[in-house]
């Protein structure tokens, strides 16, 4: 059982042990801002997040919100570096070493920009947080949910996204919307991209009460209309 009034995120569908996972849930405790909301935009690539930030980053200022606007991996001097070299094509990465450094540029990111933000009542909006991890490097790239998990609380001290919007998208219509040069990641087959997006499915269906999943194939205007409704009831709950 976790402390009353602390969410905690549910357990582990990729076949951690009983035990394991129950100490794991202990562990992952969230701390709660009185006014403050962190809300993550997920997806595969393509799939409209940087489109639908901005819209609610509109809507929320509209509404006399400070709103906090950053991306991963990036959103500080030391992640933007960091960045550089996780999606520079011509860089060999381990896939432990790509996990770690996904996780190095988010510990700065939290203590630097989310942190902060959060205290002092701000609503963060992030392109991407910790479930691109768990679904690119857990699931995509093999490494599993719970050793990817473990390193993030480490690295975030346990923050978690208050709500999290799931643009869900077929990747390969994805990739029909990017005309750029695909990154280091970006450059993976339609077969990784599917595991990604499969991931990011079994995660939402595990975390109802978190997760928002918007069908990212509908117009921008319809997609912005469901993100704004699911951002404005987590916010109205404060
Ligand atoms: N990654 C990871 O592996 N592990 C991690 O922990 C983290 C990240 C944090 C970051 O790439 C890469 O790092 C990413 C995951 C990995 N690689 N992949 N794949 P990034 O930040 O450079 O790129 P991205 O996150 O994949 O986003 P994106 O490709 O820029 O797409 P987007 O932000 O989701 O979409 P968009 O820019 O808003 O829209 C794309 C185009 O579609 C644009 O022309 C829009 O006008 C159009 N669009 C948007 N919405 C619609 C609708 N509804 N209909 C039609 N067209 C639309």
């Amino acid at each position: 059982m976790g402390q009353p009034g602390v969410p905690e995120r549910p357990s582990s569908t990729h076949g951690a042990h009983a035990t394991g996972v129950a100490a794991a849930q202990r562990r992952r405790t969230r701390r709660r801002y009185s006014t403050g909301a962190l809300i993550a935009f997920e997806g595969v690539e393509g799939a409209g997040k940087s489109t639908q930030l901005d819209l609610l980053r509109g809507e929320l200022e509209r509404r006399g919100h400070e709103v906090v606007v950053t991306r991963e991996p990036g959103g500080t001097p030391v992640g933007e570096r960091v960045r550089a070299v996780l999606l520079d094509p011509g860089v060999e990465l381990d896939p432990r070493a790509e996990a770690l450094l996904f996780a190095a540029a988010r510990a700065q990111l939290v203590a630097q920009v989310i942190r902060p933000a959060l205290e002092r009542g701000a609503v963060v909006l992030c392109d991407r947080y910790l479930d691109s991890s768990l679904a690119y490097q857990g699931a995509a790239r093999g490494l599993g949910r719970e050793p990817v998990e473990e390193v993030n609380r480490f690295a975030t001290g346990g923050l978690l996204p208050d709500l999290v919007v799931l643009l869900d998208l077929d990747p390969a219509e994805g990739f029909d919307r990017r005309v750029e040069r695909r990154d280091r990641i970006e450059v993976e087959d339609l077969g990784f991209h599917r595991r990604v997006r499969d991931a990011f499915r079994e995660l939402a269906a595990g975390d109802p009460d978190r997760f928002a999943v918007v069908d990212g194939a509908a117009p921008a205007d319809q997609v912005a209309a469901a993100v704004r409704a699911a951002a404005l009831a987590l916010l109205e709950q404060r």
